[in-house]
């Protein structure tokens, strides 16, 4: 076989480079190629990763209880067949919605899980819709009627201003900050809303250090400020915007005073964002998961598109660009939602979310459609159950018995909050079905855990569902299985398999997911093989102000301002300011015990999530869990770099190590996400170290305080106190493992 180079897109994080992959007789040789200056693969060699001895080989399936951690190995036949015919007959007893699947944040071949699914006839898959940037594509939708596609950073070179709001692309969208700095140079401005001096805030022009949670009122109050100084772009107003008097009036209840109150920013720097912003234009904003992880996240993301409408942003080069729809066979296409009977979509779990569910997704869709002539992908987050919705009807049986589940490359013992609830419900289930590169604290839990081919020894066609009009393709470089040593398959086979098991057969056509891309390269008079070889397609011209044709793929044919969608759907159609469940305001008493604003899961290099823990070198940047306090707060404390300290919410505590870091405010600590530690064992009540300081044991996903349209859960708003941990379990060594 000798020497071969290949070309596999990366899936460590978000830019999916194309990467020259050298094998020689199906091993590894080497990676080369990252364009990205920040690459966290750059950390550690790849070899290292990609052939760690934990790495999963063979499907397992639970011998003793749950929990032990006793496997015994069996074949994907075995495999395949046993979870079919456990499905089936759950099906037959309680209905196909008994069946939900929680997947991860877009890592492999997701289309299938959503095909497997419809054509089971259960509309529960859950996952990270709600709480990534499905929140944001969800209100551009509606608002704009296409969601724009701020994965194009080429379009940054035309860009005036950019503004972050809760983002911060140095760790998190690499591409999209290198775009940024370059934009820099050219003397672009740049706008960082952030309770953090976070990377991104360093090289601000502006910096808004805000209050944890109060985003909508800061923008709130910019709008106001652009309005009354009459900084807006009139005529597209007037032509192209519905609703613009009543959004007046309503910006008008947040003047600065009173937003600087709500938000701890200074009137002058609300001021001065909100003049560059409508000033240096185009502009364009862009939200991230501070603003996502909301208890009230559409209204800041609603007051965001509709600041980037008002100065006349939308769909001109350098500002919120609108694609469209993508001239090939898309992954909602592949989805298969028609399947879905109209009666079992109405079981969705979460539905009280309509703008997510229906009827929202419809009435989004419809429009998006009659104008579009396709539906848009929404980064792959369509018509979803909401999480902790899955997780409570699973631990309680309400409203209807969640039986089996089944999580495909995603974490939820790390990544959903209230971990005592998703324990509680993975424990009760009767079938639990993981597939995953790893051993994680989720899979020790599991009945099954079935090992799953990376990014390297699989084919991806990628796009970024549809949010960028650059078309990417990469090739296996490895082959899954190789006898006598291990035995993967890709996602793909996976469901593939469970379908052809379950009378879905002619449903599923192609034998490969290479077949499937021909299938969906068809329309563009291509072959998977072709693009393989180019590397990648972009259209030749790009059509701006294409609303000037067609309108906007809204009811009103226009950029709502004042949301029609909201309305029918029995929502305020502008966007407002709320209190956090938990705030100093609004639970004086909360407060008295717990002191300080808690924020969690700012991204940090080398790790993605809950990732790659078990990397030794990637461990040796962050051995342990990391928590940043102010010093004055951390000598109030009594507590130094390095020490132990308990972050305590009324929800639960988990212990982190100390970074006393003077860019956080006084009255807020940001907590690390993603932490369990390999190295531990992974029977209970350890279970790889679950309990010690992963910070979902100190979140809640009550749906009472998620986001009322979108079911997004709070995740940076909760108030919590922070003391020195004094002793370390029995050994004096050891953290225990289930804290109280
Ligand atoms: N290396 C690495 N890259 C990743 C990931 C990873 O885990 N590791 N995850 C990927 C995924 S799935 C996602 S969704 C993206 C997320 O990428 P980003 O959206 O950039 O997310 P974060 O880093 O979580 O949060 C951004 C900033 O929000 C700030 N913040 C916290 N609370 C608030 C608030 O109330 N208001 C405002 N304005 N800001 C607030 C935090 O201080 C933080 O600096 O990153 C992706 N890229
Ligand atoms: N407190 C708090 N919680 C958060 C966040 C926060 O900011 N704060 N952020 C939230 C956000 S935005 C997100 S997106 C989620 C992320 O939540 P998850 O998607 O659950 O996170 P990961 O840790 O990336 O889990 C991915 C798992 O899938 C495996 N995997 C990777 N690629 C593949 C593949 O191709 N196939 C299969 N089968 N498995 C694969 C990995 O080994 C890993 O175990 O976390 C959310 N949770
Ligand atoms: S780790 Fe991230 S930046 Fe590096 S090659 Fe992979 S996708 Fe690109
Ligand atoms: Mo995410």
């Amino acid at each position: 076989m000798g020497k071969e180079i290949k070309h596999s897109l990366c899936f460590w994080c978000k830019p999916r480079c194309r990467l020259r992959v050298e094998v020689e007789d199906n091993r590894l040789v080497r990676i080369q190629g990252s364009p990205i200056k920040a690459c966290p693969r750059k950390y550690c060699p790849d070899l290292e990763r990609f052939y760690h001895p934990d790495r999963l080989t063979y499907p397992l399936k639970r011998i003793g209880d749950k929990g032990q951690n006793r496997w015994q190995r069996i074949t994907w036949d075995e495999a395949l067949n046993e979870i079919a015919s456990k499905l089936a007959d759950l099906k037959g007893r309680h209905g196909a919605e008994t069946l939900a699947v929680s997947r991860g944040t877009s890592r492999t071949h997701e289309e299938f899980t959503m095909r497997f699914l419809n054509l089971f006839g259960s509309p529960n898959q859950c996952g990270q819709a709600q709480i990534c940037h499905g929140n944001s594509a969800v209100v551009a939708t509606a608002l704009f009627g296409w969601w724009p596609y701020w994965m194009n950073t080429e379009k940054l070179a035309n860009t005036k201003c950019v503004m972050l709001i809760g983002r911060n692309p140095p760790h998190t969208h690499q591409t999209i900050w290198e775009g940024i700095l370059k934009a820099k140079e050219n003397g672009t401005k740049l706008i960082v809303i952030d309770p953090r001096r976070c990377e991104s805030a360093e090289e601000a022009d502006l910096w808004l250090q805000v209050r944890p949670g109060t985003d909508a009122a800061l923008l709130l109050g910019m709008i106001d400020v652009i309005i009354r100084e009459g900084l807006y772009d009139r005529e597209f107003v007037t032509k192209w915007c519905h609703g613009f008097d009543e959004l007046a009036e309503r910006a008008r209840q947040y003047p600065l005073r009173k937003v600087s109150e709500i938000t701890w920013v200074p009137e002058e720097q609300i001021r001065a964002a909100a003049r560059m912003f409508a000033t240096e234009t185009p502009s364009c904003a862009m939200e991230g998961m501070g603003v996502a992880h909301q208890p009230n996240s559409y209204s800041p993301i609603a007051a965001r598109h509709i600041l980037s409408a008002i100065v006349g942003n939308v769909d001109v080069p350098g500002g919120e660009e609108l694609m469209g729809p993508a001239p090939f066979v898309t992954e909602l296409e592949m989805e298969m939602a028609g399947a879905l009977s109209a009666e079992q979509r109405a079981k969705v779990l979460g539905k009280q979310f309509r703008l997510y569910t229906s009827p929202g997704y419809e009435l989004i869709q419809s429009n998006v459609e009659r104008v579009w002539g396709k539906r848009c992908d929404m980064f792959g987050y369509n018509h979803i159950a909401t999480a902790p919705s899955v997780y409570k009807a699973i631990a309680t049986s309400d409203p209807y018995p969640v039986r089996a589940l089944i999580t495909v490359a995603s974490n939820p013992m790390v990544t959903i909050p209230d971990t005592k609830l998703v324990y509680k419900a993975l424990k009760s289930l009767d079938l639990y079905v993981v597939t995953d590169y790893f051993m994680t604290p989720s899979a020790a839990l599991a009945d099954y855990v079935l090992p799953s081919a990376s990014w390297l020894e699989r084919p991806h066609l990628w796009n970024y569902h549809n949010t960028t009009p650059v078309l990417r393709a990469g090739e296996a470089a490895l082959p899954p299985s190789i006898p006598g040593k291990y035995d993967r398959r890709t996602d793909f086979d996976f469901w593939r398999g469970l379908g052809m098991r379950l009378g879905q057969a002619e449903h599923w056509p192609w034998e490969s997911l290479e077949e499937t891309y021909d299938y969906r390269l068809k329309p563009m008079g291509m072959t998977f093989q072709d693009l393989v070889e180019k590397g990648k397609w972009a259209p030749e011209t790009y059509e701006y102000r294409k609303y000037e044709k067609t309108g906007f793929g809204t009811p009103t044919g226009k950029i709502e301002l004042w949301s029609t969608v909201m309305e029918t759907l029995g929502y305020d159609p502008l966007p407002s300011y709320k209190e956090p469940p938990e705030s100093p305001t609004r639970t004086p008493e909360l407060s008295d015990q717990y002191p300080l604003i808690l924020i969690t899961g700012g991204r940090f290099h080398p790790f993605f999530h809950s990732e790659h823990r078990q990397v030794e070198t990637l461990r040796k940047y962050y051995p342990w869990a990391t928590m940043q306090i102010h010093p004055d707060t951390a000598a109030e404390v009594g507590v130094a770099d390095d020490d132990w300290v308990w972050i305590e919410t009324q929800h639960g505590r988990v212990m982190q190590k100390v970074q006393v870091f003077e860019g956080v405010d006084r009255r807020v600590v940001h907590a690390q996400h993603g932490w369990w530690y390999p190295e531990m064992p992974a029977e209970e009540p350890w279970l790889h170290g679950v309990w010690i300081s992963n910070i979902n044991v100190c979140t809640s996903g009550d749906e009472s305080t998620c986001d009322e349209a979108l079911g997004s859960w709070p995740l940076r708003t909760f108030q919590c106190r922070v003391y020195k941990v004094q002793s370390f379990g029995q050994d004096g060594k050891t953290v225990p493992p289930i804290p109280g």
